[in-house]
């Protein structure tokens, strides 16, 4: 038998199985695991990259799993286990395979008022699929395979292991152990439930019946890596895709079938179609709040169907017609066998309809995304991206303004365009989009962010610089965070006073200096001609870029319709 026999250091077989698991970097604030890190160096070429603050360390691992499908991994010792957990709950929304490791109590001292303690295991309790504290060194082979066996099975999400010592010091104990791994939870999926026939050929009547049906795509279909089947289906039947905005690299916004983002940091076609459909296809998606709009598109009761590998998300918000359990490239493989293609002419007319909404949406807003104005719309930087975004690109998105402009208005042009985004935290994408550049070093990654958001981890410009992470940065810098403007407009009764505006904006900031500072590459940009150049140089710059833009405090975006 393997290493029968042969005694190990927790921190051996943790460093061995890291490695063994495909892991290339751990994102973390010291000290935790000390002695893993000296093995990782002595036996593994994992990068150990230590951040400016633990809830960016846990947003680098996020971004590093939505872009490679691959397990992120954190790491805290007992005083930074809350940041590291606050970290996680983009991730949980998201249902990203993230492994938080974090430094815990010892049974010797624990209730004795230990230094910096507390219980930190309740805090992880809602953002995780699986919680646990490990405190015999021979259990770090059966619990690390678990932690990655349940962070990336059926709807991926975040776990969490605490090591018994605040900063884990259980790894320097020794145990007779093996760092075996199972390879099939590398990634994810690592396995692909398959439908089951009546069940599919139901759903597929439905659809195939229809005569204005609308699929949904939902973060499931990128799970899977379904978008190939997505398409075709959807040509070979000819029925329009909207997607949410997790979903939203499932199929290219320039594809004549794509209607655009659904719900509410949305576009108007997607909206407008399937609220005119006979019929709504989720597949792998929640359908939650932000997917439909708080249940308005579609409206509940509106005829359905489903997919999705969790049964118990099956016709969660919306009664069902027909629902296949299975993952979602299974099923759409299945149904493509199956499907009757004459049924697709009975939808030239709804197709039609389609398209007439999308091209209303880019007649309406042209003027927007084409705007000359100065300071530069933010609709503009949307419309220049659609352009000059690389074909192999990872388009990471903050949420707020950032994900309505760019939700709605940015269109990725080959599947091989990779779009993640915030799953509702303001500042995740500046540190997800270095964690995306150390999955996928060879693909450029540019991250759309507004000043608010950029502002919260802005020390990691130089864990950037440092560790060579070069993504592309543009701040939407607007000079404070408008999109509260609404909403303190309301509270003021229509119109804000001087003071109000004191709530949401800040001091005029230079981004690019401060970039330059820390010794990643800064550009300003002030007129919408030089954003395209700015971009381009950013791309060939070999080091971070942070392309700051001087855009339009008083630009809205677009709210959803219903
Ligand atoms: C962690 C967190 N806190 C607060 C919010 C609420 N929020 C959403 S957008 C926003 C302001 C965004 O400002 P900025 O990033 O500059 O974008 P802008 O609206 O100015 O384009 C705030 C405070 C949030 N989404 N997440
Ligand atoms: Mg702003």
């Amino acid at each position: 038998m393997l290493g029968h026999n042969i005694k190990r250091t927790g921190a051996e077989v943790l460093a061995d199985m890291l490695d063994g698991y495909g892991v290339t970097h751990v994102f973390m604030v010291p000290a935790v695991l000390r002695r893993t890190f000296a093995e990782m160096e002595r036996r593994t070429k994992i990068a150990r990259i230590h951040t400016h603050g633990e809830k960016s360390a846990a947003y680098m691992a996020d971004g590093y799993a939505r872009a490679s499908g691959k397990p992120g991994i954190c790491m805290a010792q007992v005083i930074g286990a809350l940041n590291l957990a606050a970290g996680l709950r983009d991730a949980w929304l998201a249902h990203a395979p993230v492994i938080a490791m974090t430094g815990g109590r010892d049974p010797k001292t624990k209730f004795r008022k230990v230094y910096q303690e507390i219980d930190d295991m309740p805090a992880f309790e809602p953002v995780t699929k699986m919680n646990v504290t490990i405190d015999d060194v021979a259990r770090i082979p059966d619990m690390v395979r678990q932690a990655f066996r349940v962070a990336t099975s059926g709807t991926p999400g975040p776990v969490h292991l605490q090591f018994r010592g605040n900063e884990g010091q259980l790894d320097l104990d020794e145990a007779e152990m093996d760092p075996l791994v199972d390879p099939l939870f590398r990634r994810v999926p690592p396995f692909r439930p398959e439908p089951d026939g009546p069940s599919t050929m139901a759903l597929l009547s439905h659809l195939q019946d229809a005569e204005r049906p609308v699929i949904i795509a939902g973060g499931g279909v990128r799970a899977s890596g379904a978008s190939t089947e997505l398409i075709e289906l959807a040509e070979i039947l000819q029925i329009p895709v909207a997607t949410s905005l997790n979903g939203k690299d499932s199929i290219p916004g320039n594809h004549p079938l794509s209607v655009g983002v659904v719900g509410s940091y949305s576009r108007e076609s997607a909206n407008r179609v399937v609220n005119r459909a006979d019929l709504v296809c989720f597949i792998g998606s929640e359908t939650g709040g932000m997917t439909t709009h708080f249940w308005a598109v579609p409206k509940i009761g509106t005829p359905a169907v489903q997919i999705d590998i969790d049964p118990e998300a099956l016709g969660r918000n919306y009664p069902l017609l027909a629902a296949i359990n299975a993952d979602a490239k299974a099923a759409l493989d299945v149904m493509l066998d199956n499907l009757d293609s004459k049924s697709a002419a009975r939808r030239a007319n709804w197709i039609k309809e389609a398209q007439t909404l999308c091209a209303d949406y880019r007649e309406k807003f042209k003027p927007q995304l084409l705007s000359d104005a100065v300071p530069i719309h933010p609709a503009r930087i949307c419309h220049e991206l659609t352009q000059h975004m690389p074909d192999d690109a990872i388009v990471v998105v903050d949420t707020g303004h950032a994900g309505m402009w760019m939700g709605g208005m940015y269109d990725l042009r080959a599947p091989t365009q990779s779009y993640v985004r915030s799953a509702g935290h303001l500042g995740w994408a500046f540190p997800a989009g270095l964690g995306a550049k150390a999955a996928c070093p060879q693909r450029p990654v540019v991250v759309f962010t507004g000043d608010a958001g950029f502002w919260y981890h802005i020390a990691e410009i130089e864990t950037a610089v440092r560790w060579k992470l070069n993504s592309v940065t543009i701040v939407n810098n607007n000079g404070g965070g408008n999109q509260s403007k609404r909403g303190f407009d309301r509270a003021y009764g229509g119109e804000q006073t001087q003071q109000a505006r004191e709530l949401w904006t800040y001091n005029p900031t230079n981004f690019a200096r401060l970039a330059e500072g820390i010794g990643a590459l800064g550009i300003r940009v002030e007129r919408p001609a030089d954003f395209a150049p700015a971009l381009a140089k950013a791309l060939a710059a070999g080091r971070p870029a942070v392309i700051d833009v001087a855009t339009d405090i008083e630009a809205l975006a677009p709210v959803a319709v219903s």
